[in-house]
């Protein structure tokens, strides 16, 4: 074992899990909710439990489920009323898997915490104000928008592209809010097991495991796959984990103390290693191409609300296509769905909340201020998600930022702080951040190129041919350039399901389909292009704008409900190597994980 790792942010580091020693209690379910426009409940009192409340789900996002919320953010206040179960006389702590944007909790009116951010972790010790019998945990949500929160709200449009979206968000998805994941009243041994961080290194066929534990006093040992090790941990003739075949091994870490077992903690590990060389990336040691999408967490009703039986439909349905990879944009996923991912093999680019990120504020008061606030907010997410994932086979490279405003002075130093702060506290793992500008400064910071272009769709829309000449021309200038590995992370076209025209036209199904294919196509003849996401996975939200038709984002290959488009069988067909099947097909063949 070498090394104590530093604390985490906010102590929650370790993800709940139930042992001999450790107990998650989910309190997902039916909660009470009302909605708080005037933001009067603090005064009222409702942090001693809600009147004249709704019945409402978490996880869920409250704007699609309870009538008449579908535009409100917040704040919102939310009621669960539970028993307490035995804890054994442990720490204990309530942990929430992400709420949209700011959580405040009570238990049984006593204060527990506070929270900024969404899709990130937070727990809240609450062992003082926990009762024995009933008890009354209130929880306040904010959703709303500002421009000192991260991702930013009510911006001005010269920093939007000339967008206007209604609610006034500076993206393209719906600002959806709530408790979007899981909420577990979490007991764990006072003086345990905090921290862990693995690190695998090659060295011909065999891999060398590292731990670091962070642990209280006592004695701590480790176990793959039942038998003891010590680490450094050498593996002759390891099955290394690859999309091919996603080994996982099972390690429990233990401490003891005099003898007796204080602690336990068990971790999904894959031996793997990812690196940038020169212009390849590579996994294991070996070039590999990223084929995948761009994936939204949303969903008719749910919203943002984490739902695993959804996740493992994309993930499945990604693999059918032939897919082997993701980014989660545009904020860290659910932690279940990179379970699903590490069981897949499926490589994902973990991208932080800071989506939106501008740099200058001429004319408004408190710009300065606000700007500084971003900056420091994108780093503490950055930071919060390495935290969570850092364990994480499937996770390969962090985005610390899509879509920056890189042609603002300032901008450039800003992404070189993230990039270098993201490498600072995890060097295993490239960084790099999604640029739709990428002739303006900034890339230098990056260790490789997260490029989203739209060639046929926002330039040159409507034709094949020059969208295919631009991407290519501009993969050569990045390259010429930088000399780095290119992943393209976002490219594609709206079709919305059902429109059909030949030749194909815009907003068909058919334009989005050739559009697709002719540009994967010009991607792999680079061998510098170490990978193409289509934009995007599935249809989404988005807040109403001109150019949204029904506040969709129709960029899917499959529809909102999962339904294929026309261009899901050509993907399949593209990095299958096959012949393209029809529809029917993607559902049918056999799973091939
Ligand atoms: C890109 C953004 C993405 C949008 C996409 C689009 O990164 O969030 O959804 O454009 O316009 O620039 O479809």
């Amino acid at each position: 074992m070498t090394g104590q790792p530093p604390a985490a942010p906010g102590g929650w580091a370790l993800r709940p899990q139930t042992n001999a020693c450790r107990t998650a209690h989910d309190l997902s379910g039916v909660w009470s909710f009302r909605l708080d426009p005037g933001d009067e409940g603090g005064e009222r009192g409702w942090w001693r439990g809600i009147p004249d409340a709704v019945p409402a789900a978490v996880p869920g996002s409250w704007n699609e489920q309870v009538p008449g919320a579908r535009d409100e953010l917040g704040p919102a206040w939310y009621e669960r009323r539970f028993e307490m179960p035995p804890m054994g006389g442990q720490q204990v702590a309530i942990r929430f898997g992400s709420a949209v944007y700011a959580a405040r909790a009570w238990l049984n009116g006593q204060p527990l915490g506070e929270h900024e951010g969404g899709h990130l972790p937070f727990a809240l010790p609450c062992s003082a104000a926990l009762a024995t019998g009933e008890n009354v945990l209130v929880v306040r949500v904010d959703g709303r928008l500002g421009r000192d929160r991260v991702p930013p709200g009510l911006v001005p449009p010269v920093h939007t592209h000339g967008r206007v979206f209604h609610p006034d968000v500076p993206f393209d998805f719906f600002p959806f809010a709530g408790i979007h994941r899981r909420v577990e009243l979490v007991a764990t041994p006072r003086h345990g097991v905090s921290d862990l961080r693995l690190q695998t290194v090659l060295d011909g066929g065999a891999a060398t495991l590292d731990a670091a534990v962070q642990a209280g006093d006592g004695e701590v040992t480790l176990a793959l796959d039942g038998e003891p090790i010590t680490c450094p941990h050498r593996v002759e003739r390891a099955q290394l984990w690859h999309p091919d075949s996603p080994r996982l091994h099972r390690l429990d870490v233990e401490l003891r103390r005099g003898g007796a077992l204080a602690d336990r903690y068990t971790l999904r590990a894959g031996l793997r290693t990812v690196a940038v060389d020169a212009d390849r990336l590579l996994l294991n040691g070996e070039p590999v191409e990223l084929r995948g999408f761009g994936r939204h967490e949303d969903f008719p009703v749910l919203g943002r609300g984490a739902v695993p039986a959804l996740a493992a439909r994309d993930l499945l349905l990604m693999r059918e296509l032939g897919a082997n990879s993701l980014r989660t944009a545009h904020y860290p996923c659910d932690e279940e769905t990179l379970d699903i991912a590490d069981r897949l093999g499926l490589l994902v680019i973990a991208e932080t909340p800071a989506v939106g990120l501008y740099f200058a504020d001429a004319d408004i008061p408190r710009a300065a201020e606000d700007l500084a606030r971003r900056q420091e907010l994108a780093l503490r997410f950055a930071a919060e998600l390495i935290a969570r994932d850092r364990n994480r086979a499937c996770v390969i490279a962090w985005s610390v930022a899509n879509e920056p405003r890189m042609d603002y002075p300032g901008a450039a130093a800003a992404l070189r702080e993230l990039c270098d702060a993201a490498r600072g506290i995890d060097g295993t793992r490239p960084v790099g951040y999604a640029t739709d500008l990428p002739g303006s400064p900034g890339l230098e910071a990056a260790d490789l190129i997260f490029l989203n272009a739209y060639p046929g769709w926002y330039t040159c829309p409507a034709n094949l041919g020059a969208a295919e000449a631009a991407l290519g021309e501009q993969l050569d200038r990045l390259h010429g350039q930088h000399g780095k590995p290119i992943v393209i992370t976002e490219f594609g076209a709206d079709a919305i399901a059902g429109t059909h025209a030949e030749p194909p036209s815009l907003w068909s199904e058919e334009y989005q389909a050739e559009l697709i294919e002719r540009l994967i196509r010009v991607a792999r003849r680079r061998p510098f292009v170490a990978g193409a996401h289509v934009w995007a996975f599935a249809d989404f939200a988005t807040a109403q704008a001109t150019h949204r038709p029904q506040s969709i984002n129709f960029k899917g290959v499959f529809t909102r409900e999962r339904q294929p488009k026309l261009a899901a069988r050509r993907i399949q067909a593209l990095w299958r190597g096959q012949r393209a099947g029809t529809v029917h097909d993607i559902f049918t063949s056999r799973p091939q994980c």
